[in-house]
């Protein structure tokens, strides 16, 4: 018998993947980068038991089980496999049981899928003893997936070959390169939500001009930008293109046809504040981005947190201490 666990915490992209080439591969039309968050306060948990007495592969989700023969999971699983196959030949005969948890709302929009597979592939390669790259093999399981396999700022570079081989996350910088940037997730709403991100990007594909105008012409030269405004730490230029990217990314959403609707009234509210609130000191001092979902995440240094919460509690009245999470030491 043999028990693995893992942990692995959600991104929050800054440059956003939005629209695939493939959907069976999961190869994305852009580029995207993000930060990894540095804390256990949102992060998948995964546990997997392999043992010759199981009847059958089990998984449980969030403590319900859920079907074992989902198509990105059964892709993850064969591909680990694939690559253990001299490894473990014991192991590999054995049935598997997965139990996978999320510590904060699955699926409402704050990137519950990627911290969810990072884990899940994390933990298969880790009982299968797998070394080296295995963030194409997150990938298959969710895009975004690919980012959280490791800390810091993460570039997904999308790759140019139809294997997909080359369409794998990379380090950028260590969390360590900018160690005051703190992300506060503004939580507006933590149902699941209507439209979901794979549905959603396909219908872009499908029917937004824009879409394929910001993969061709925007994001190539904005992600250069951003990375050197990481590498230089100039908040300024990083907050304006991280919000320039989000506010894109939604125009996008809007283009598609039936609409991707995300972001809400208290969204746009927040955005405004930002934009207030940094117009007050004549430069960035706080960047929204906005995922497929109406809550806020944003990014900001340490020794501006206190101060910009202090507005945020005064403008939006928290009805439950919960509804603002400040989310120490991130990235
Ligand atoms: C991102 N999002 O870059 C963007 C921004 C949402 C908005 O990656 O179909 O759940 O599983 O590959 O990874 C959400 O997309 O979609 C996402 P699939 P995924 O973070």
């Amino acid at each position: 018998m043999k028990i693995v666990t893992c942990i692995a915490p959600v991104n929050i992209a800054v440059m956003k993947y939005w629209g695939k080439r493939d959907e069976d591969l999961i190869l994305p039309i852009n580029d995207s980068l993000s930060a990894t968050l540095n804390t256990n306060f949102m992060c998948a948990k995964t546990t997997i038991l392999a043992s010759p007495d199981l009847k059958e592969n089990k998984f449980w989700l969030n403590g319900k089980e859920e079907s074992f023969e989902g198509k990105r999971l059964q892709n993850c699983l064969r591909e680990v496999q694939r690559r253990a196959k001299d490894m473990n030949p014991d192991v590999l005969g054995w049935k598997i049981a997965i139990c996978s948890e999320n510590n904060f709302p699955t699926a409402a929009g704050l990137a519950s899928s990627a911290a969810g597979y990072a884990c899940l592939v994390s933990a298969l390669a880790k009982l299968y003893n797998i070394e080296g790259e295995i963030s194409d093999i997150a990938r298959l399981g969710s895009g975004s997936a690919c980012r959280s396999i490791y800390g810091g700022w993460v570039r997904w570079h999308k790759g140019e070959l139809s294997c997909g081989e080359d369409s794998v996350a990379r380090q950028v910088v260590p969390s360590s390169h900018w160690p005051e940037m703190r992300v506060l997730i503004l939580v507006v709403n933590d149902k699941k939500k209507k439209d979901s991100s794979t549905s959603g990007m396909q219908r872009s594909v499908d029917t937004s001009d824009l879409l394929l105008y910001r993969s061709d012409k925007i994001v190539p030269k904005r992600m250069e930008e951003m990375i050197t405004s990481i590498k230089n730490k100039d908040f300024h230029n990083f907050a304006k293109l991280t919000m320039q990217d989000s506010n894109q990314f939604h125009a996008t959403c809007l283009d598609t046809y039936p609409p991707c609707v995300y972001m809400n009234d208290v969204s746009h509210s927040i955005s405004g504040l930002v934009h207030k609130y940094n117009e007050l000191f004549d430069e960035n001092r706080v960047a929204y981005t906005f995922d497929a979902g109406p809550n806020a995440c944003l990014y900001i240094l340490e020794k501006d947190v206190e101060e910009f919460l202090s507005v945020v509690n005064y403008v939006f009245p928290p009805p439950e201490v919960d509804q603002v999470e400040y989310l120490t030491g991130m990235p």
